[in-house]
C-alpha cells in the first residue's frame, strides 16, 4: 500500500466522463476475458473511482490512517450483504452515475439535485475523522465531501423544520442484498439527525475518500458521515433528504430498539446490552500489546465541539 498523498489533481473537475466510462469498459472486458487474475479469480473488477478536485481544510486528526485497502473492503452496506466482505464483493453492478438527490419537505425551495454538478459547484473538502462503529471497531479515514449545511442552506429550511430525514436508494436488480432469499432488513435504509445536528460544521456529505470518488461499497456517489456518532448514522447512497417536524425512524432503532437509538453519539459510558463500549479495535492495527484496543473517546474525540447540542440532556436515556 503506497502512502498516501494529497491529490495534485488540476483545478479543472473530475476526469472527464468519456474516459471514465472507456476504462470501466476495458476492465469490465479484460474482467470478462478472463485476463485479470489479480483480483482472486471468481471477484469481478469493482468499477473505477476518478481523482476528486479536493482543498485543505482544518479536519485532521493526530493518528495513522486506516489503509485504503481495509476502508474499502471492510465495510458494512446491507443491500450488498452482512458480512464485511460482501459489500466490496457484491457491488460491481451498482450504477452510481448519473445520480440525483431531492431534498423536500418543509423547505421554502425543494429541489433536485444532480451529484456531479454539486461536486462541481461546492468546494469539496478533505476531512480526516475517526469513524467508530457500534460494533466496536474503528478506522480513521480521509472524506471528501462538504458541510451538509451548505446542501440545506440551498433549499431554504422553514422555521418549522426540526429534523432531517435521509434515505437510501432501492434497487434489488444492482444490490443483492435486497433482492436475495436473506432480506435482513427492511429498506430503504433510513435515518435521520436533528436538525442543529444536521447543520453542525462536523456533519459533512461524502462523495468520495483518499482523494477520489466513493467506492460503491462505500456509498457511492454520496453518504452522510457524522463522526461524533455510530457508524450506523452514516447513511449510504442518499436519494432523498426530507426536511421534517418530528422525530424520523432509523432503520437500526426500528429494527431493534433496546440495542440501537436515535441519537447514537459515542459514549464509552453507555454500554450497548450485549458488548462493551469502552474500547475498539483500530482496523489495520495490531497494537502494542497485539489487540489494536484502544479507549473509546466520549462522542468520538469530537466532544468540545459537539457536546453543546446536548445540553441538559440525558445521554444515558438517549443513547
Ligand atoms: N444504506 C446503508 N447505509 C449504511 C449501512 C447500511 O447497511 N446501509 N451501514 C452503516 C454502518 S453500520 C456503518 S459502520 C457504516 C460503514 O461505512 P463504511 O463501510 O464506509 O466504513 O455505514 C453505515 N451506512
Ligand atoms: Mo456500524
Amino acid at each position: 500500500m503506497p502512502a498516501y498523498r494529497p491529490p495534485a489533481i488540476p483545478s479543472s473537475e473530475i476526469t472527464p466522463r468519456s474516459v471514465y466510462l472507456r476504462r470501466r469498459e476495458f476492465m469490465g472486458l479484460m474482467a470478462g476475458a478472463g485476463l485479470m487474475l489479480g483480483a482472486g479469480g471468481a471477484r469481478a473488477e469493482a468499477p473505477a473511482t476518478v481523482p476528486l478536485k479536493t482543498v485543505a481544510s482544518g479536519y485532521k486528526v493526530d493518528e495513522p490512517l486506516t489503509p485504503r485497502e481495509d476502508v474499502t473492503t471492510y465495510n458494512n452496506f446491507y443491500e450488498f450483504g452482512a458480512d464485511k466482505a460482501d459489500p466490496s464483493r457484491h457491488s460491481q453492478d451498482f450504477k452510481p452515475r448519473p445520480w440525483t438527490i431531492t431534498v423536500d419537505g418543509l423547505v421554502a425551495k425543494p429541489q433536485t439535485f444532480d451529484v456531479d454538478k454539486l461536486i462541481a459547484e461546492l468546494p469539496v473538502e478533505e476531512r480526516v475523522y475517526r469513524m467508530r462503529c457500534v460494533e466496536a471497531w474503528s478506522m480513521v479515514i480521509p472524506w471528501n465531501g462538504f458541510p451538509l449545511k451548505s446542501l440545506l442552506d440551498r433549499v431554504e429550511p422553514l422555521g418549522s423544520a426540526k429534523f432531517v430525514a435521509f434515505e437510501t436508494v432501492v434497487r434489488p436488480e444492482e444490490m443483492p442484498g435486497q433482492s436475495g432469499l436473506f432480506q435482513p432488513m427492511p429498506w430503504p435504509y433510513v435515518e435521520g439527525l436533528r436538525l442543529d445536528e444536521a447543520q453542525h460544521p462536523l456533519a459533512i456529505l461524502a462523495v468520495g475518500l483518499y482523494g477520489e470518488t466513493l467506492p460503491n461499497q462505500n456509498g457511492a456517489p454520496i453518504r452522510l458521515v457524522v463522526p461524533w456518532k455510530y457508524g450506523f448514522k452514516g447513511i449510504k447512497s442518499i436519494v432523498r433528504i426530507s426536511l421534517v417536524e418530528t422525530q424520523p425512524p432509523n432503520s437500526w432503532n426500528s429494527l431493534q430498539g433496546s440495542e440501537y437509538g436515535f441519537y447514537a453519539n459515542v459514549n464509552p459510558e453507555v454500554d450497548h446490552p450485549r458488548w462493551s463500549q469502552a474500547t475498539e479495535r483500530r482496523i489495520g492495527e495490531s497494537g502494542f500489546f497485539g489487540s489494536g484496543r484502544r479507549p473509546t473517546l466520549m462522542f468520538n474525540g469530537y466532544a468540545d465541539e459537539v457536546a453543546s447540542l446536548y445540553a441538559g440532556m440525558d445521554l444515558r436515556a438517549n443513547y
